[in-house]
């Protein structure tokens, strides 16, 4: 599974300068996402800004990984990060219906940042394999993914520990950014320092 992920991740984004964000609260599945698809060494740090970062370089792609349910003070600091960012991965627990609100709030807080307002949107409604999980629409509906305007996004249900869902989503992310490049659309957004 590992390398069939990989060998089409490698065709998805092999030789395209891009950065990718992937948040969610703790335990969402980030990490797990991240070892599935076998793309490089998870860098993890521990800085003094106070927060955990995993970061992973593929070839051209940076993927850059933190959960977002920390300290509301950590929250400025964030934005070093969301500057040049063209794509957002929002990791959900479907399983965590207390905390569903939430992610919902962290989400929008993110999206609604002046410097990712063009970066498309993927999420992820993972832990589809669990019994009490929030169903794919579910997620999406917590999320108001509808009330959405002028964004791309994409909600894909996926088990994170079994690699399911991760490629229909990366392919979707993928074509998304591309399209939205051919066309002259702007994907990031560079900020001016922090
Ligand atoms: N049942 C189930 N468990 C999952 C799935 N994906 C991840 N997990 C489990 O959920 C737990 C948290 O996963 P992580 O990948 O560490 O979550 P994280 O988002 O990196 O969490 P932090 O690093 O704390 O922010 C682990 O025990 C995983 O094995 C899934 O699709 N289904
Ligand atoms: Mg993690």
């Amino acid at each position: 599974m590992g390398n069939a992920l990989r060998k089409t991740f490698d065709r998805l984004f092999g030789n395209r300068e891009m950065r990718v964000l992937m948040l969610g609260l703790d335990a969402a599945g980030k990490t797990t996402i991240l070892f599935k698809l076998h793309i490089g060494e998870v860098l993890s740090t521990v800085p003094t800004i106070g927060f955990n970062v995993e970061k992973v370089q593929y070839k051209n792609v940076l993927f850059t990984v933190w959960d977002v349910g920390g300290q509301e003070k950590l929250r400025p600091l964030w934005r070093h990060y969301f500057n040049n960012t063209d794509g957002l991965i929002y990791v959900v627990d479907s399983q965590d219906r207390e905390r569903i609100g939430r992610a919902a709030s962290e989400f929008k807080t993110i999206i609604e940042d002046p410097l990712m307002r063009h970066s498309a949107i993927l999420v992820f409604a993972n832990k589809q394999d669990m019994k009490q999980a929030l169903t794919t629409a579910e997620v999406c509906e917590a999320l108001g993914m509808s009330l959405l305007r002028n964004r791309k996004w994409h909600v894909q249900g996926a088990v994170a520990i079994r690699g399911e869902g991760l490629y229909e989503g990366l392919d979707w992310l993928s074509n998304t950014l591309s399209t939205m490049q051919r066309s002259g659309q702007i994907t990031s957004v560079a900020g001016s320092g922090h």
